[in-house]
């Protein structure tokens, strides 16, 4: 594999930060932080973190622009969003080559990120005339009883890497039309995507005259995170990560009586029933288990395939896994490009190693394709014996375990015995099975599919899952309301108290 020299890669990375107008203020030769290329492993360059004082007038600064922010009329704050989504667009191409330099993503789907990110601002500026409460009938005459959404506050986003931008949107924009104040901690391992979106968003609060303070930006690792979350300023607290992590932020939140919505580990799976349409089926599967280099919270990790077509299934999952094109997410027909850094290599080889050792096969990839440079690997396929405590694991890297199974009853149960609960497929023609998994006693994922993969789901629907998942939902649907607060309100316009529940007390 030809790789680019990290120098280039630089230069296409100050060239796309410039045309985003990112201020020169974080560069620092000296600096703590490094962003880095997985395509070489190279340094792009070096950062200053923020310092704990930063971080702190960092959420000053959002709180105090949040109570001018929470009064601006809902529909006006959509046109901050609105114009965040038209400068996004502008600069689409410019913000797919950092997400592509800083994440490895291929060019298509770092388009895609971005592309994510323009329709969720669409989403929100519809969204910001439609924040409905509801009016309940009141059991008392002359009352009228209703419920009004109001902003909550400052949200502390924190992301990850392999989504190093579409998530932060999810969040922002919908807190920004809910009338919150975001700070943002993007993953040390994404600074510079996330530099580009900030100047894009302060751009955009200048052009529309909000508050400078609707968003901030601070960079650094675990402790600026933490700070953030113990900071009893910040109202929601919006992790994305390891559900190591994630069980660390919800304790430390739940301690102070915060609140937070957390999006953590999945470990997905697809149903291959025998009725299934075996060439849908398998572009499904090779998407969801292989692209993004298998580092999607949504990613394939365990297709459950009925014993009768077993064998042409992996057959023929092998044959196009073997097909895949991995190398320079730049080049057009690169279809797997690097895992983030070392560590991913490291996990990836620990779980093949202990899936053999659990008597699994491996029928292709696992390997490593040398580059000189970045940690490139061809997608693993392994069929199991059974799912044993390897396969109940995330391990964020492309590697797709096969099960089998002669019930539909036996597959749901192996479905859903592991510990994550977030995205779930089911391959069929037939609709009582469809319809059985994505029934109560089905999938017990907060994403459930049919006849496609886990992966790529689109920002109208509400995001997230159950279990070690964490629990929240971002995005669309009605995801809205856990950045804003309810208050439940009763208006008597008559000249009586009657009290509820016919309560008496004196006269
Ligand atoms: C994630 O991996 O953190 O459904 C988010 C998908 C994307 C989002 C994934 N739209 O794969």
């Amino acid at each position: 594999m030809i790789l680019p020299d990290t120098d280039s890669l630089r230069t296409r990375a100050e060239a796309a930060l410039a045309a985003c107008g990112a201020r020169d203020d974080h560069p620092n030769p000296e600096g703590a932080l490094t962003a880095r290329t997985p395509i070489t492993g190279g340094v792009l360059c070096r950062l200053t973190p923020t310092t704990s004082t930063q971080v702190s007038d960092a959420v000053a600064d959002a709180h105090d622009a949040f109570l001018r922010w929470r009064t601006v009329p809902a529909p006006q704050r959509g046109a901050l969003v609105r114009r965040l989504g038209e400068l996004l667009t502008e600069h689409k191409s410019d913000l797919a080559a950092l997400v592509t330099l800083e994440a490895g993503k291929i060019t298509s789907e770092a388009l895609g990120e971005v592309q994510e990110m323009i329709d969720v601002c669409e989403f929100a500026v519809g969204l910001s005339r439609q924040l409905y409460g509801r009016t309940m009938p009141s059991e008392r005459a002359g009352h009228r009883l209703m419920e009004t959404w109001h902003p909550l506050g400052v949200v502390a986003v924190i992301s990850a890497f392999n989504f190093p931008v579409a998530v932060w949107s999810w969040n922002t924009a919908l807190a920004l039309v809910c009338g919150d104040t975001v700070v943002w901690k993007p993953s040390e391992l994404t600074p510079l995507t996330a530099i580009a979106c900030d100047a894009l968003l302060r751009r955009a609060a200048e052009d529309v005259g909000a508050p400078a303070g609707v968003h901030r930006l601070v960079l650094g690792a675990g402790p600026v995170g933490e700070q953030l979350v113990d900071d009893p300023r910040v109202a929601l607290v919006s992790a994305t990560g390891s559900v190591r992590m994630g069980r660390a932020v919800g304790l430390r939140v739940a301690q102070r009586l915060g609140r937070c919505l957390l999006e953590l580990g999945g470990n997905n799976a697809a149903v291959v029933a025998p009725s299934a349409d075996l060439d849908l089926a398998v572009r499904g599967i090779v998407f969801s288990a292989a692209g993004t280099a298998g580092q999607r919270c949504t990613s394939l990790r365990r297709l459950i395939v009925h014993s009768s077509v077993a064998d042409e299934t992996i057959e023929r999952v092998a044959s196009a896994f073997r097909q895949l094109r991995v190398g320079n997410p730049l080049e057009a027909d690169t279809l797997v490009g690097p895992l983030i850094r070392e560590r991913s290599w490291e996990a990836m080889t620990a779980a093949l190693d202990k899936a053999r050792a659990d008597g699994g096969t491996l029928v292709c990839g696992g390997e490593r394709v040398e580059s000189g440079g970045g940690h490139y690997v061809s997608p693993a396929l392994v069929r199991m014996p059974a799912q044993t405590a390897v396969v109940r694991e995330e391990t964020f890297a492309p590697i797709l375990y096969v099960l089998t199974y002669e019930t539909l009853d036996e597959a749901i149960a192996l479905h859903n015995d592991v510990p994550q609960g977030l995205s779930s497929s089911i391959f069929t023609t037939d609709q009582r099975e469809a319809e059985r998994f994505l029934a109560a006693d089905g999938s017990d994922c907060g994403i459930a599919n049919v006849n496609i993969g886990t992966s790529g789901a689109e920002i109208g629907g509400a995001f997230g899952g159950e279990k070690e998942t964490g629990g929240g939902r971002e995005s669309g649907s009605d995801a809205w309301k856990a950045y804003m607060r309810r208050a439940t309100n009763t208006v008597n316009y008559s000249d009586q108290l009657p009290l509820a529940q016919g309560v008496k007390f004196g006269r």
